[in-house]
């Protein structure tokens, strides 16, 4: 069954937003690398992996359904962050964000009775869940720590072995 014209462009929205958040990781991770903590860089570089995974995996839906992949321009992230805790601050906004339009994307899908979209969409539901709470437990740890640098070191290695965990 072919998806209706206005979910395949919520779709190719969706691929967009993880397209973003690929390139949103991206550069905290050049953030962190730049002020020699690696170990946070080596996080954001893998969870900005996983986006572009996250991103592909939209792609192959599409492709799967015959519907039509529409590239829509990735706007550019900020760069120039306060500090770490105003990093994590902005990417667990973002996954929030993210989460947001995945339930209004899936009530639709319902609403519509294309349930197969639904089924696909669920998946993203349970990867928002995990990295909401992913970011909101940096959040804490480094609002925790603050501008100390003896814990920042600390916690930088704890980003890095969690890095190296899920390779
Ligand atoms: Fe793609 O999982 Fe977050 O945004």
């Amino acid at each position: 069954m072919k998806i209706p014209a206005e979910i395949v462009q919520n779709l190719n929205e969706q691929l967009n937003r993880e397209l973003y958040a690929h390139y949103l990781y991206l550069v905290m991770a050049s953030y962190f690398f730049e002020r020699e903590l690696a170990g946070f860089g080596a996080f954001f570089l893998k969870q900005s992996e996983e986006e572009r995974e996250h991103a592909m995996r939209l792609f192959h839906y599409l492709m799967e359904k015959g519907a039509t992949f529409n590239p829509l321009p990735i706007e550019i992230p900020p760069k120039n962050y306060e500090s770490p805790v105003s990093c994590f601050q902005l990417a667990y906004e973002y996954e929030q964000k993210v989460t947001l339009s995945y339930y209004n994307l899936l009530k639709k899908a319902r609403d519509l009775g294309e349930y197969d979209v639904e089924e696909f969409l669920w998946w993203y539901i349970r990867e928002q869940r995990e990295e909401e709470a992913l970011m909101q437990y940096w959040l804490t740890r480094t609002t925790l720590v603050k501008d100390n640098n003896a814990g920042l070191l600390l916690l930088d290695k704890e980003a890095r072995k969690y890095a190296r965990k899920r390779d």
